[in-house]
């Protein structure tokens, strides 16, 4: 078996040489509506394309919530066998997250593969990683979903593989066989990746001292972020119409009008309802927006709900601990707003639009940039009288504190503040700052892994 990834999961739809003809079943379950369940059925429909398979028919049920042993009903499994078989289909994949034992039911009743969305998306992240950290944080997260999955008499790949005398324990069925060879091996992938982490770690650091600040281009999948990035640094990414073209970070230094230059980062892009186990896997490589100073939001404004992409990637910030850094929305492919991004703009207040392929808005993008480096940067400080708890709990609410000193007259507070948040405290300011005014080291600015 040429690839790796397919020991892993089990089954793939890697490297087959057809495309696989694929019926999508989606479920409305209570509190959502027939239209939420076709938008997350077109996005799967693309995450199928993108993992190079093509959809046949979708079939869709409403649910107050999903039958333990088929996640649809029994009738409807019925229904769904039927169309299998009209249209020769190879696999079903859900619009959700299977069970294993439901997994298991409906492969025994339908006859062939039933996958869900998780599969899916770890398929196509196989597929697209190709730095070392990056395969081994995707082989990880397909063990730690393939684990519980595994069964006795289903095709025991990895024992095949390993093959004979001296794998098997006494005693041991093929099954714990199997188990504890990937219980062994993701615990030697763990090992490995916080290995590559302190690796990483060191290497901040050392940017940490050059002084540079650094912007993380987050967004929601095929929004623009790499094409953004090559528009702004030549970096050569590569940029496609697929789900998750980048999984690899890119980081490349910007200039900035009128200020000092950034590091300019490139990474994994969002989905809503990423997989748990993929967001654990890849710590390392999300973990870089948690430590950014700003994150460059990247958003698809030509999307059918741009404002739920904006949430799902919300969430999936909040999720790494990502959501204390400041934000700055662009909406991307504004070329294809037939009446512009006006009211997107109203709606998000210091946003601007671009067309990173066209590269239109591109020096209004770079000007607010720089303002926003600027603010972050300047350091204000305070000296707060002893008894007013209330300012000091104010000062770690609107701004992020960088020192605090007992002094003669109460506490001296060094913090980054808004110009706002400045204004409401001024009574108690000293001094006001830019913060980074030292001339910075040169800096490496090659990929941290990239391709
Ligand atoms: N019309 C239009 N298309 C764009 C624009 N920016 C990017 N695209 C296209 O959108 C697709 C995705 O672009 P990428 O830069 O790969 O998107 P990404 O956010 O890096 O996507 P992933 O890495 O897959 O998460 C490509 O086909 C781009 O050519 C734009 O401003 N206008
Ligand atoms: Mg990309």
């Amino acid at each position: 078996m040429s690839n790796p990834y397919q020991e892993a999961l089990g089954r793939t739809l890697i490297e087959r040489t057809f495309r696989e003809r694929i019926v999508l079943v989606g479920v409305t379950l209570a509190g959502h509506d027939d239209e939420d369940t076709e938008e997350a059925l077109d996005e799967l429909s693309q995450l199928i394309d993108t993992a190079g398979a093509d959809e046949v028919a979708r079939l869709t049920q409403r649910r107050d919530v999903p039958d333990p042993a088929w996640y649809i009903g029994k009738g409807k499994v019925d229904e769904l066998h039927e169309v299998c078989l009209a249209l020769d289909a190879d696999t079903v994949v859900f619009d959700a997250e299977l069970s294993p034992a439901q997994q298991y039911n409906l492969e025994k009743v339908l006859g062939r593969t039933a996958l869900d969305r998780t599969a899916v998306i770890l398929d196509i992240f196989a597929q697209n990683a190709h730095t070392q950290e990056g395969k081994a944080q995707v082989e990880l997260a397909m063990l730690r979903y393939r684990l519980p999955r595994l069964r006795r008499g289903a095709k025991a790949q990895m024992s095949q593989q390993a093959g004979g005398i001296g794998t098997r324990g006494p005693g041991e069925t093929r099954l714990e066989v199997d188990r504890r060879r990937i219980m062994r091996r993701i615990t030697k992938l763990e090992h490995d990746l916080a290995a590559l982490a302190k690796t990483r770690a060191t290497q901040r650091k050392s940017r940490g001292r050059s002084g540079l600040a650094s912007v993380v281009i987050v967004g929601y999948t095929n929004a623009g972020k790499s094409t953004l990035l090559n528009a702004l640094t030549q970096a050569g990414v590569l940029a496609q119409d697929r789900l998750f073209a980048t999984l690899d970070p890119t980081t490349r230094r910007l200039a900035l009008p009128g200020g000092e230059p950034v590091l300019l980062t490139d990474t994994v892009g969002f989905i809503s309802r990423l997989p748990h186990g993929l967001i654990e896997s890849f710590k390392s490589t999300l973990e870089v927006a948690a430590t950014a100073d700003l994150l460059v939001h990247v958003v698809d404004a030509s999307a059918s709900h741009p404002d739920h992409q904006v949430s799902a990637v919300r969430e999936v910030l909040a999720e790494i601990g990502a959501d204390q850094v400041p934000e700055f929305i662009v909406f991307n492919k504004s070329d294809r707003l037939e009446h512009g991004a006006g009211s997107l703009l109203r709606e998000h207040p210091g946003a601007v639009a671009v067309s990173a392929l066209r590269r239109e808005g591109l020096e209004v993008f770079l000007r607010t940039l720089a303002d926003r480096m600027r603010a972050i940067s300047r350091v204000t400080e305070l000296v707060v009288p002893f008894d007013r708890g209330d300012i000091v709990a104010a000062v770690h609410r609107e701004g992020e504190v960088v020192s605090i000193e007992e002094a003669d007259a109460g506490l001296r507070i060094r913090a980054r503040l808004s110009e706002a948040s400045e204004g409401r405290l001024k009574e108690f300011v000293i001094a006001s700052r830019d913060g980074r005014q030292s001339e910075p080291d040169p800096v490496d600015t090659t990929d941290t892994g990239g391709r």
